[in-house]
């Protein structure tokens, strides 16, 4: 079997590798020259866990090769980027771009797999825009008679820092174009998946992508909107949510600094897109979750006017607890705006950054570990919740000044609030 899988990113080069272990031929493509030597060399562009041993393994015995240029292959995998413009509407070019790529390399016996996050609907352009490009080949549902290709949308759903684990143990949603489709698909995802596949449409296969994140996002806005309103009135949002969660049916995630990465943060304005008038539940939490971002830097303001010319520590970047991707970082919006107003008073303790982002360049902010910060600094801003820094123990932070955005610390003593109650503005 050969098997192209067009985009080298978070998604496209774990697949791709993940693929080649099962003994296929993956051919990796990518627009980026550098993305493919690098990937030729054995090495990846990319951290994520145990990554690097599986693709140098992959390359070495010659079942991955990347190139900047389509080839013939059996089954075709499109993992591009569906970013989003100023109006939160989804730009799905990259997507069409691969289908026009591959549409010059396709055969009678090929299947095309759609993996990208996308709008209802776009699989069906994909299947209108090869039928277009290539008059020449049967397409599924379109043309009478047994079609010459097959055309399925397959979400990924993997967690960044799990994605090799949930590659393979997380169920799968197929939707073909036809039933058709899907069983073929079905058969390509059996060789190294495994979780259960189940089929359905590709219109119901795109809509449950967009579902689980948006769901993810509503549920974390509730979060987040409670912190405020907690605070608001003196009660600690973390013990409420610990008591509410002992209830059978209650399950409330964790609120934060805002939420963050490529996908939660875009996915559900798809949805909104797709249906502007029905959709206030899932904008608000959108607009929820963006305002906590500014809330929570005027919350820190406040703290850190408080004690003025002390240094103040704002633990982690990151976009999420343990990993080193600061895309679309809520934590990483709040320490710019703090140095940005603060200047040489501002520390950042990231463990997962070997230098600050360019972000910094020119606010007196430096970048410090954490056994600095506990000597030097009387204020703390927690940002992320990475382990190292849940694990510092009440003797070393209890006389700190702590706002706790993302509740590590249970026990830490209360630090007071230095401002009148504040507006979640969304
Ligand atoms: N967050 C909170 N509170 C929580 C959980 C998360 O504030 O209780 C924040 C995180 O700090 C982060 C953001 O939300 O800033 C997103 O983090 P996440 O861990 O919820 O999700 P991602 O973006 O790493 O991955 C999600 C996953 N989707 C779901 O869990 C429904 C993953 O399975 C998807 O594959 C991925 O999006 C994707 O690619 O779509």
């Amino acid at each position: 079997l050969k098997v192209a899988v067009l985009g080298l990113g978070y998604i496209g080069l774990p697949t791709a590798a993940v693929i080649a272990r099962t003994g296929a031929k993956v051919l990796g493509i990518d627009v980026s020259q550098t993305v493919v030597e690098t990937v030729n060399s054995g090495r990846v562009h990319i951290e994520e866990i145990d990554l690097d041993g599986l693709v140098s393994g992959v390359v070495a015995r010659g079942n991955l090769r990347a190139s900047t240029l389509i080839e013939p292959a059996d089954v075709f995998v499109i993992a591009v980027p569906t970013p989003f413009g100023d109006d939160h509407a989804p730009d799905i070019g990259y997507v069409l771009d691969a289908a026009t790529t591959v549409a010059a390399a396709l055969k009678p016996g090929d299947m095309v797999i759609l993996e990208s996050t996308s709008p209802v609907g776009t699989t069906e352009k994909v299947r209108d825009l090869l039928a277009a490009l290539r008059p020449d080949l049967k397409v599924p549902g379109m043309t009478p008679g047994t079609p010459d290709i097959a055309i399925a949308y397959c979400p990924e759903r993997v967690l960044p820092g799990r994605i090799l684990v949930e590659l393979i143990d997380n169920d799968r949603v197929i939707g073909g174009i036809t039933p058709r489709c899907a069983r073929k698909a079905l058969q390509f995802y059996r060789r190294f998946v495994r979780g259960a596949c189940v089929t359905t449409t590709s219109r119901a296969a795109e809509m449950t992508k967009l579902t689980e994140n948006a769901f993810r996002d509503v549920n974390i806005a509730f979060a987040n909107e409670l912190s405020v309103v907690a605070e608001n009135m003196g009660v600690d949002v973390w013990e409420v949510i610990r008591l509410a969660n002992r209830h059978p049916r209650v399950n409330i995630l964790a609120p934060g600094p805002g939420v963050g990465g490529h996908c939660i943060a875009v996915d559900p304005w798809f949805l909104v897109h797709g249906d502007p008038e029905n959709t206030p539940l899932i904008r608000t939490a959108r607009e929820v979750n963006d305002a906590k971002t500014g809330y929570t830097i005027g919350r820190a303001e406040a703290l850190i006017e408080s004690m003025p010319g002390v240094p103040v520590a704002c633990l982690g970047l990151a976009f999420k607890a343990n990993i080193d991707d600061f895309r679309e970082s809520p934590a990483l919006k709040v320490a710019q705006a703090l140095a940005k107003r603060f200047g040489e008073r501002m520390r950042i303790v990231e463990p997962y950054a070997q230098a600050l982002p360019a972000a910094f360049d020119g606010t007196g902010a430096r970048l410090i570990d954490i056994d600095t910060a506990i000597e030097e600094c009387p204020i703390f801003v927690v940002l992320v919740d990475h382990d190292v820094f849940k694990s510092v123990p009440l003797e070393e932070r209890a006389a700190k000044r702590v706002y706790d955005t993302r509740g590590i610390w249970p026990d830490q003593p209360a630090t007071p609030q230095h401002a009148a109650p504040m507006l979640l503005r969304t």
